[in-house]
């Protein structure tokens, strides 16, 4: 029993062993047998340089032999926060074959989250950029974390590979994933060797990838979204190469695509307006581009329908959580699945209920809570005992916050979230649903809806809006009501606003929202 996460019920870890969707296969053990069949394909391409297998294997190797000798050990954990370029998988793959644990920072993290994941996690190591911003974390952990270094740094170290212990069990912690929670801390999400290179497995095949991929990393690649679904890992198991993009505006992304004839990609619905805004001015040509994953938050059915004539791409949504379960529509879904929902679990073993407030389960077709769990699904946050109480049920279903509707096929369609409803004198309003409506309007690019108390109505609504035109409150409203929107859900307040702000992995940042009324 460890202490610090729930581990699944003995029963279900065999059972899930005896299926073979735990492989008893660790991150190291996958990369060097790649290596062992490929080791001259590129597998990492960054503008400075193209990492082959074999040298990417090597590396981390060295890097490994580096850390241990500056004293980390199996089960330390380490938080670490690099940019998209070579030296992350070079220092993640080393951490898997030290077995050493990486917290999944982001680079944009900075002394409050930072602070809190070393001393959640006990954390033995901080890893980041160099760079005065960075250096200002460094000192703030300085006290707290004996090994501190910057990630250039990190994977310069060399040492003698002999000291090495094994490569850590599959049953081991792989790694700390992050949760976006929408209040709070972020909590830490404890994913095994074994159920993460199962999502990893899993995500592969429903993407159809083989060696041929080539994945463009633009979203930051320690999220779980690019890091596993099927991202970096996922296409380094397939073989594949992964083109890591310095930063994710349009003109980088649109250049490395043509470069490296890149296949896939993967945006959050933020990204995806963009890049389609930039797409239909310039009439990009990028014939190579195979699939935009597009998730992380809710795509609407009309900017759904607009990746394939602009972008050239076929459109697949992704819903997932670092927390485990990733849905993912199907290339051979129809269109209208494909614009409508959110997909279906990646896995015929991932449970799902759709359920009222009293846990008891909704029919098809009406909104629900969705509980999920499964061979990829954790039991319990990273010590978080009295968290893990309300976020999953006795029976070991996570509560995902998501209000979703499910199709008789098994497609669901994110309608709402627990967390992100506004209570009007008691009339529920779901903002991913007014939010659609606003982005259908053809001058609003970008809108999100918060809730703003109101001494009589408990809670009124407010819309804030990213424009390029010559909107008035008053319109706003107007066309709302004509899309034929109950009277309640016209939002109380609009507000006009040059961008939204965002969370480190690209999230309307709805709390600075929300105290952006209050100031
Ligand atoms: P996190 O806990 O930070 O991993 O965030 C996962 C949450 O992001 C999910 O529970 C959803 O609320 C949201 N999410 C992810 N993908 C989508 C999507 N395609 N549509 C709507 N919400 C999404
Ligand atoms: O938002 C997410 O956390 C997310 C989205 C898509 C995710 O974790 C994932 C796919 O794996």
């Amino acid at each position: 029993m460890n202490p610090s996460y729930t581990p699944w019920p003995e029963d279900t870890a065999t059972e899930y062993r005896e299926r073979g969707y735990w492989a008893g296969q660790g991150f190291w053990e996958l990369l060097t047998e790649r290596a062992d069949d490929h080791g001259e394909r590129p597998a990492i391409v960054t503008d400075a340089e193209t990492v082959t297998y074999r040298a990417l294997t090597d590396r981390a190797a060295a890097c490994a032999a580096g850390l241990h000798a500056r004293g980390l050990r199996p089960g330390d954990r380490v938080v670490v926060q690099a940019a998209n370029d070579a030296d992350y998988p070079v220092l993640l793959f080393a951490l898997f074959r030290l077995g050493a644990v990486p917290v999944c920072a982001l680079p944009a993290h900075r002394e409050a989250e930072i602070g809190y994941f070393c001393s959640h996690a006990e954390a033995a190591a901080y890893i980041r950029p160099g760079g005065p911003d960075h250096d200002r974390v460094d000192a703030a952990v300085a006290s707290e974390v004996p090994l501190r270094l910057t990630v250039a740094e990190a994977v310069a170290l060399k040492g003698d590979g002999s000291a090495l212990p094994e490569p850590p069990r599959s049953d081991a912690l792989a790694l700390l994933q992050l949760s976006g929670g929408s209040t709070g801390v972020p909590k830490l999400i404890p994913r095994t060797y074994d159920d993460y290179h199962y999502s990893v497995r899993i995500a592969a095949e429903v993407c159809e990838l083989g060696s041929s991929t080539v994945y463009l990393c633009a979203l930051p690649v320690a999220h779980n979204f690019p890091l596993s679904s099927p991202g970096l890992l996922g296409v380094l198991y397939a073989g594949g190469t992964v083109v890591m993009a310095p930063d994710p505006s349009p003109d980088t992304a649109f250049r490395l695509i043509r470069e490296h004839d890149v296949t896939m990609t993967a945006v959050v619905p933020a990204l995806a307006l963009l890049w389609l805004k930039s797409a239909e001015a310039r009439r990009v040509e990028l014939p190579s581009l195979d699939v935009l994953q597009v998730g992380g938050a809710r795509l609407g059915a009309e900017d759904a329908a607009r990746v394939a004539p602009l972008l050239g791409a076929r459109l697949q949504q992704v819903f997932g959580m670092a927390e485990g379960l990733v849905c993912y529509t199907r290339f051979d879904d129809p269109q209208e699945t494909v614009f409508e929902t959110q997909g279906r679990p990646a896995s015929d073993s991932d449970e799902v209920l759709v359920v009222d407030d009293a846990d008891r389960p909704v029919p098809d077709g009406q909104d629900g809570h969705l509980l999920t769990r499964g061979p990829y699904t954790i039991r319990g946050y990273y010590r978080a005992d009295d968290h893990n109480t309300r976020a999953f049920t006795t029976d070991g279903y996570y509560r995902t916050g998501d209000i979703v509707r499910r199709h008789p096929t098994g497609h669901l369609t994110v309608t709402g979230r627990a967390k992100d409803q506004i209570n009007r004198a008691g009339e529920k309003i779901a903002a991913a649903e007014i939010e659609d409506h606003l982005r259908g309007h053809p001058s609003i690019h970008d809108a999100a809806l918060v809730a703003v108390p109101d001494p009589a109505l408990g809670e009124r609504s407010a819309a804030f809006c990213v424009t390029d035109g010559a909107l008035t409150a008053k319109g706003v409203r107007a066309y709302l009501r004509g899309r034929g929107l109950a009277a309640y859900k016209i939002p109380d307040l609009v507000r006009f606003v040059e961008s939204l702000p965002r969370t480190p992995v690209g999230k309307i940042d709805k709390l600075q929202l929300k105290a952006s009324l209050e100031s």
